[in-house]
């Protein structure tokens, strides 16, 4: 497959945080890094998101006590998975993997700031309603294909193809440039609710 101006690559949360040895780590997240160098060399348009926290952020189980990581509450805004702190704004856990090596990236998305609310998303927050912008910076700059990486393919991954798709964008998946963190069958159910979306998956070998 060939991808050209009205094509974007989005590089999902390729941060310290989600590598073996941060915060929230997905195991083998480290070895997306070169699998989307790679691919990015075949995309004239970029974008990378980044998970961008204030200390004290809702959805870290240590904001509500006797809570703990990976446990589920609801929120105003209906469920949430808790999280051990992550992506604290300003910490290296929060900082891009330094192996990237995509100059050429147009937008760096961060996401996830406003205290109350979790943004899995790059183009809503989880209460499903406040955008961050994107899918109108994409629609402006005549973009008509999303191609997804990044981590975790469960979370950030899944619900950002989702809303691609609910924007209107023919979206794929590249399987093997994501890793997944896998709590409570959350992987298959991303996988069935993207295949229902009409989310396609491809792999890093159908690209160039
Ligand atoms: C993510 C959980 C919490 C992700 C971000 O990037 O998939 N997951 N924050
Ligand atoms: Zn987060």
């Amino acid at each position: 497959m060939r991808f050209g101006m009205k094509d974007v690559l989005i590089g999902v949360d390729l941060q310290y945080g989600f590598m073996p040895g941060g915060n929230l780590p997905v195991a083998d997240g480290d070895a997306v890094v070169p699998v989307v160098n790679r691919i990015a060399r075949h995309f004239d348009n970029i974008v990378l998101t980044q998970d961008w926290h204030p200390p004290g952020h809702w959805s870290f189980a240590s904001s509500h006590p006797g809570r703990k990581p990976f446990e589920v509450i609801r929120m105003a805004y209906g469920e949430q998975v808790l999280w051990p702190d992550h992506c604290v704004q300003g910490t290296r856990d929060a900082e891009l993997h330094d192996d990237l090596d995509i100059p050429g990236a147009q937008l760096v998305l961060r996401k996830g700031y406003h205290k109350a609310v979790d943004s899995y998303s790059a183009f809503h927050a989880a209460d499903r309603v406040t955008p961050t912008g994107l899918a109108s910076y994409l629609r402006e700059r005549g973009i008509e294909r999303v191609v997804l990486a990044g981590l975790a393919t469960d979370f950030c991954v899944a619900w950002t193809a989702l809303d691609a798709r609910t924007a209107g964008f023919e979206t794929l998946v590249v399987e093997d440039a994501c890793r997944a963190i896998d709590v409570q069958g959350s992987l298959s159910n991303a996988w069935a609710a993207m295949k229902d979306a009409g989310v396609r998956r491809i792999t890093s070998a159908d690209i160039g």
